[in-house]
């Protein structure tokens, strides 16, 4: 029997995959689209299938969401749409709580008012920022501490999809994903920033890139890996949560040298602090800056995640290389 998804948060970096991936699976796919003055929907657009369907709403707006729910009928349903920026969740954090965390709450009592308890299976998108500064590695028993609006707001989310389990027997899951990243990754995060400025100090159109804190380190894997776990997450036998991760972890300044050699430059450090400055061995260009505008109020200094459990239980594993990973961004921003 076709199966039908609905994807909240399918214009951005993970829905533009899992799109794809469900609809080769043959499931009718539904997606939540925002309506903006300009069109959101870029990273989606080439996808032309009959299954895929757009629907305008808002998880900041209930009565849309259930309404939406009632007419879909969905057999499965990724929550993926989030304010999902950790810097801009401290400039905005009434928002980010309204649109992560009351918004999964939102879907979760749709599912609910619906009768659709027995029908609807949920994803819900939760994050290693839940871990904060645990001590690394970090897994399904690593206690919380959430150090940003986000993470807080994430936390409500992971724990009302945790009570709607046991509440209302609801096949409602967490998968805790670690940092994925891919050439659809949203331009303000630092990977793609790196990437994008690369191929614009590659054309001439800029000297340099700004940079906040260089010494974080990120377990970083490749979006496309990531949405075929949230799939196994929903076909498990029972619900359940899992983390998905590489099991590696690298700074922002590993991410740098790898990404800037691509193009010919090895980097060498100089100075410290907010002097510090990454310089081209092969020209000595200045092509990296500090700015102490890019630092957080509260920062995670290193994320390495086990995800043991998803291998056993789900037979789920990172596939793509950190350097395989930054070799794909690379070539495609210079590609564009
Ligand atoms: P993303 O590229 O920032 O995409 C976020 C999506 O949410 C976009 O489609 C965005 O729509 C939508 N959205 C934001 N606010 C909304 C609202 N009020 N109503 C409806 N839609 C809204 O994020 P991503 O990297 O794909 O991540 C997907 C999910 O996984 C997010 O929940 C994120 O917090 C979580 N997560 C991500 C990572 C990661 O490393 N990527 C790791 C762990 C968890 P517009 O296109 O209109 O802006
Ligand atoms: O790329 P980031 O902004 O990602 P961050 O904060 O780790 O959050 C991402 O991963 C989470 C999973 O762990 C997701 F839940 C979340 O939705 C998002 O997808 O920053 C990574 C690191 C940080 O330590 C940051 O301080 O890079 C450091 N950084 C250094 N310079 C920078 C910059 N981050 C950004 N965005 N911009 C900089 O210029």
């Amino acid at each position: 029997m076709t199966k039908t998804a609905f994807i909240t948060g399918i214009t951005g970096q993970d829905g533009s995959y899992l799109a794809p991936f469900l609809l080769d699976k043959g499931y009718i796919v539904h997606g939540l689209e925002r309506r903006g003055s300009l069109s959101h929907t870029d990273r989606i657009d080439h996808i032309d299938h009959e299954n895929l369907h757009l629907n305008y709403g808002d998880m900041t707006d209930g009565t849309n969401l259930i309404r939406l729910i009632k007419d879909i009928q969905p057999d499965e349903i990724y929550n993926l749409a989030a304010q999902s920026h950790v810097q801009v969740s401290f400039d905005t954090p009434e928002y980010t709580a309204n649109a992560d965390a009351l918004g999964t709450l939102r879907i979760l009592e749709a599912i609910r008012i619906l009768g659709l308890e027995r029908k609807t299976k949920f994803y819900q998108a939760s994050t290693s920022e839940l871990f904060g500064n645990a001590p690394a590695p970090q897994n399904e028993h690593t206690p919380f501490h959430p150090r940003s609006p986000y993470a807080t707001a994430k936390l409500y989310a992971y724990w009302a999809t945790i009570n709607y389990r046991e509440a209302y027997g609801i096949f409602a899951s967490n998968g805790i994903l670690f940092n994925h990243e891919s050439p659809m990754r949203g331009e303000t995060f630092v990977t793609r920033k790196i990437t994008r400025a690369i191929a614009a100090i590659k054309r001439g159109q800029q000297t340099h890139v700004e940079l906040g804190n260089l010494d974080a380190k990120r377990d970083w894997g490749h979006a496309r890996d990531y949405v075929e776990g949230m799939w196994k997450i929903l076909q498990h036998e029972i619900a359940d949560d899992f983390v998905l991760a590489t099991g590696q972890t690298h700074s922002v300044r590993d991410f740098v040298e790898a990404a800037f050699a691509l193009i010919g430059h090895d980097i060498q450090w100089q100075g410290s602090g907010v002097q510090e400055t990454g310089i081209s061995k092969q020209t000595n260009q200045i092509l990296v800056t500090i700015n102490p505008k890019f630092f957080r109020p509260t920062e995670l200094d290193i994320l390495c995640g086990d995800p043991s459990k998803a291998k056993k239980a789900l037979d789920w594993q990172a596939k793509t290389s950190f350097q395989d990973l930054v070799k794909e961004m690379v070539e495609h921003d210079l590609s564009t």
